[in-house]
């Protein structure tokens, strides 16, 4: 069968492109077992959907909904889809969350929870044969004005999985311009997390399990890339990359074997790994480590359950400077009822660390997770009854609800003064010209702006200037602020 399957637009916010990984693993799948398939990244391609169904003719169309992001775009596209006489699917994290009030518009016919390979591929079988769709698990769709939901399916076997098929993407629209390197995309080797946290909706998701790719299926691709487009560079997207001391060596020891030029960074959790790991982890091109540190206060790291060894930050942060790498850390301000002393934790502890970039976040409830449904039960959020009501959802950059014990603006200056600094910092880059990471950002943003219409070039670039004037006021405009937690 002929399968279109869809990203859609998410604005401004993606300026740099992320390889859309979901949709290219259930492509492969599909194509593997003898299917036809075509992706449209709705921010890349210009080309109109009804051209794209002219050429292709889709017998059905997948949409995948990663957050509210994308998805004025994606309800867009399924009426689109829809008045084409088209079957359309839901997938990814969104419709996941939300199965029930994606599947109640009548442009959207089936919604697959989690993981959309083998469920694809089973409901592609009943549609060449005709049949319904009935006791394919993960699924919900409608059937004589009724919703049905299936049992859940249970996680994949990734080894199973076929090589992807990277004629499926143009691959170097996807690389990009990232720590030292000219041509790096994001990959993934595993998915999930065995963490608890309580604002991660990973516990859901993943259910708190942990799956890897096989390390030969992840270099075999890395060196296909490297050959085949000049690869230089891989930032895997996983939550948490290798948790076990013997994948990491057996990774690196074949990525040494490779001898490829191709630099690459991974998230990790503070604690898995210890010197002797990390030095190796450098020989094999690793550059770049990110922590999920969260909040620098010991108490707030209880609530949410980070579950790291706190004493262990600094110097594993200080272990990994002195051996080269360019570290990361995300942190987040306003949990609920986060206190102004625990934000005043975050900001010392970002004070004193000294790492190199620290992307900070507003906290945002997200469902499947037990900050979420506490604030349900408490009666401070109320669930969305639409899905159109998540249009509403704020993104993790800008402020929503603020659930915590400090005031608004505090919250803005804290975030914006250390996010200000990361930007200016001289040296957050190792091995790289001073000011490297601000002008990589600038850079990557004029060239993603230079490539739009004139109408996405006005719009881009007054959000652009927009972004920069917000985080620039926050960070210098309240100094009564900035002294009350010590920023500097
Ligand atoms: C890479 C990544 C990104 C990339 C996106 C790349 C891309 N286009 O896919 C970038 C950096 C752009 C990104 C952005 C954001 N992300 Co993000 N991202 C991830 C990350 C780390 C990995 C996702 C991934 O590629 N996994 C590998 C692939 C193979 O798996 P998958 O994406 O889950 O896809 C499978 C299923 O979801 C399903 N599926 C997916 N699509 C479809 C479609 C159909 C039709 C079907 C049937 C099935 C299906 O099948 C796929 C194959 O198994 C996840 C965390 C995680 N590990 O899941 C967070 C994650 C998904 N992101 C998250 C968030 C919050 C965001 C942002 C909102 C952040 C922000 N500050 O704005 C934005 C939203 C952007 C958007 N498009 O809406 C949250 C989502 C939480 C939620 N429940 O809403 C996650 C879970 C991280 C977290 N723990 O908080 N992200």
């Amino acid at each position: 069968m002929n399968v279109l399957l869809i990203e859609p637009a998410v604005g401004f916010y993606d300026r740099t492109m992320s390889t859309p990984l979901g949709l290219l693993s259930i492509g492969s799948y599909l194509k593997y077992h003898g299917h036809n398939v075509r992706i449209l990244d709705r921010s890349l391609e210009k080309t109109t959907l009804k051209t794209v169904c002219d050429e292709f003719r889709p017998d059905v169309a997948g949409v995948s909904v990663m957050s509210s992001r994308g998805l004025s775009d994606a309800i867009g596209v399924s009426k689109l889809l829809k008045s084409f006489g088209l079957t359309v699917v839901w997938g990814g994290q969104l419709p996941t969350f939300y199965p029930e009030l994606v599947i109640e518009k009548e442009y959207v016919d089936i919604v697959s929870v989690g993981e959309g390979e083998e469920t694809w591929l089973e409901l592609l079988d009943r549609f060449s044969k005709g049949a319904d769709i009935d006791g394919v698990l993960g699924v919900v769709y409608k059937k004589d004005g009724a919703v049905i939901r299936t049992a859940c399916r249970p996680f994949s076997d990734l080894s199973s999985f076929p090589p992807t098929d990277w004629s499926l993407i143009d691959v170097p629209k996807y690389m990009q311009t990232y720590i030292g390197c000219k041509k790096m995309m994001y990959l993934y080797s595993s998915k999930g997390c065995p963490g608890r946290c309580a604002f991660c909706s990973n516990v859901t998701y993943h259910k708190s399990t942990h799956r890897d790719r096989p390390n030969e299926q992840v270099v075999a691709e890395i060196r296909y890339l490297y050959e085949n487009y000049g690869l230089d560079g891989v930032y895997f997207s996983d939550e948490v990359w290798r948790l076990r001391r013997s994948d990491m060596q057996d990774f690196c020891r074949r990525m040494k074997e490779e001898g490829m030029p191709v630099r690459w960074g991974v998230d990790l959790r503070v604690g898995i790994f210890n010197e002797e790991d990390y030095r190796l982890m450098y020989e094999a091109g690793c550059r770049w480590i990110f922590f999920g540190i969260e909040s620098g206060s010991r108490e707030m790291q209880r609530l949410i359950h980070k579950n790291i060894d706190y004493d262990a930050i600094k110097p594993t942060v200080e272990l990994l400077n002195r051996i080269g790498y360019t570290t990361m850390s995300s942190f987040i301000v306003g949990f609920p009822d986060e206190t102004e002393q625990q934000l005043r934790d975050t900001a010392a502890m970002l004070n004193s660390l000294p790492i190199g970039l620290t992307p900070i976040f507003h906290f945002t409830p997200l469902p499947g997770t037990e900050l979420y449904e506490k604030l349900v039960a408490d009666g401070r959020l109320i669930p969305p009854r639409r899905l159109e009501d998540l249009l509403e959802v704020i993104p993790t950059e800008t402020l929503g609800v603020n659930y915590s014990a400090v005031p608004d603006r505090d919250l803005k200056v804290v975030r914006n003064w250390f996010h200000w600094k990361s930007f200016t910092k001289k040296n957050a880059i190792q091995d790289s010209k001073p000011f490297e990471f601000a002008r990589q950002t600038i850079k990557s943003t004029l060239k993603e702006i230079s490539k739009m219409g004139f109408h996405g070039l006005f719009v881009n670039v007054f959000s652009a200037a927009f972004e920069f004037l917000y985080v620039f006021w926050y960070s210098h405009m309240f100094p009564g602020v900035k002294k009350k937690y010590g920023l500097r």
